[in-house]
């Protein structure tokens, strides 16, 4: 019953990202569809160190023209357990493939959950849906600091996890088995939460022919994403085996802009932390309907045409940013 054209209001989001080739294309879609309004951009750990991610998102914020929007970095390293990032997917840098420009953004002085709880709780309750496309330990955090954001967020749309697959282990996935902790306080908060797992992005491949429509947009942005895929296409195939690569952070984007591109189902899902072969695996109890009180639902199926439209239509919209070829000339300079 959803449609782009039904939607009265932009749905405000916080982007909570860990750049990350899928981070920044999740970032492109979110400034550049009309349906949604980006409040703020927080960054964490995962993918590469602090430091190199949150330098990353100002990269991609620069890129994709983004002004007026609070970037702020938050936590070095998880909860409890020590650090670990993915250079064998996402390279030394975090996000290895294209140059990048001059930053052309300034960082928020604010620790990424102070920004997050002062947003939250700025707006009407019900408003702000949380967008966590690395690990949790940020929005935990935020949790724990100010449980009033738990009954104001409208829901937290995650990627991460998995009910039937795993990535980083046999059956956990990294944002999760990152930082086990912090998502299992964010799965079992009374906020619903809508876990947009491996087994939806790993539908969301950057086919040839997807590849072939972005190139065809013709613009700086476009081709920043085209070359993040020919990266993103070999990391994947010499890591996990993979033909095309699955660009798993802007599927929790296209929900929040349409739900009828992915279907989800309710059904309860919790954390293990003890399991000596399963730490970090969301554990779907699909044996009955889920009950009344459930907060919790899983992605299912996408719509592999309509969401990656959405992306395109996305760069089309963002064009040639005057604030990259400011950033793009400061820097021949
Ligand atoms: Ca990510």
């Amino acid at each position: 019953m959803e449609s782009n054209s039904m939607n009265p209001a932009p749905r405000k989001i916080i982007l909570d990202c860990d750049p990350g080739h899928d981070d920044a294309v999740a970032m492109l879609l979110a400034h550049g569809n009309p349906n949604i309004e980006l409040l703020a951009v927080t960054t964490v750990v995962g993918n590469q160190t602090l430091e190199k991610v949150t330098k990353n998102a100002l990269s991609v914020g620069t890129i994709a023209g983004i002004t007026g929007v609070p970037f702020a970095a938050g936590c070095a390293r998880p909860l409890v357990r020590t650090i670990e990032n993915a250079p064998d997917i996402h390279g030394e840098s975090g996000m290895d493939g294209p140059a990048q420009p001059e930053s052309a953004i300034e960082l928020d002085p604010r620790h990424a959950v102070d920004l997050i709880i002062d947003t939250v709780m700025a707006h009407e309750p019900g408003t702000v849906t949380l967008v966590p496309t690395g690990g949790l330990t940020n929005i935990a955090l935020a949790a724990r600091k100010e449980p009033r954001i738990v009954e104001r967020v409208k829901e937290v749309v995650l990627m991460g996890g998995g009910y039937h697959v795993g990535n980083w282990s046999a059956v956990a996935e990294f944002n999760i088995i990152i930082d086990p902790e912090a998502a299992h306080i964010v799965f079992n908060e009374k906020w619903p939460v809508v876990m947009v797992g491996l087994d939806l992005t790993h539908q969301a491949l950057a086919t040839p022919e997807v590849v072939e429509k972005i190139a065809a947009v013709g613009t700086k942005p476009a081709q920043f994403v085209m070359e993040l895929m020919e990266f993103f296409t070999q990391t994947y195939k010499d890591a996990q085996g993979f033909d095309y690569p699955p660009v798993h952070d802007p599927c929790a984007v296209a929900y929040v802009i349409d739900p009828s591109i992915v279907t989800t189902r309710k059904v309860p899902v919790d954390i293990e932390l003890q399991g000596t072969l399963t730490l970090g695996m969301t554990v779907a109890d699909f044996r009955a309907p889920a009950p009344e009180d459930c907060t919790t639902s899983v992605a299912v199926d996408l719509d592999h045409e309509k969401f990656w439209d959405l992306v395109t239509d996305a760069l089309v919209r963002i064009g040639e940013p005057a604030a990259l070829e400011a950033a793009t000339a400061g820097a021949k300079k």
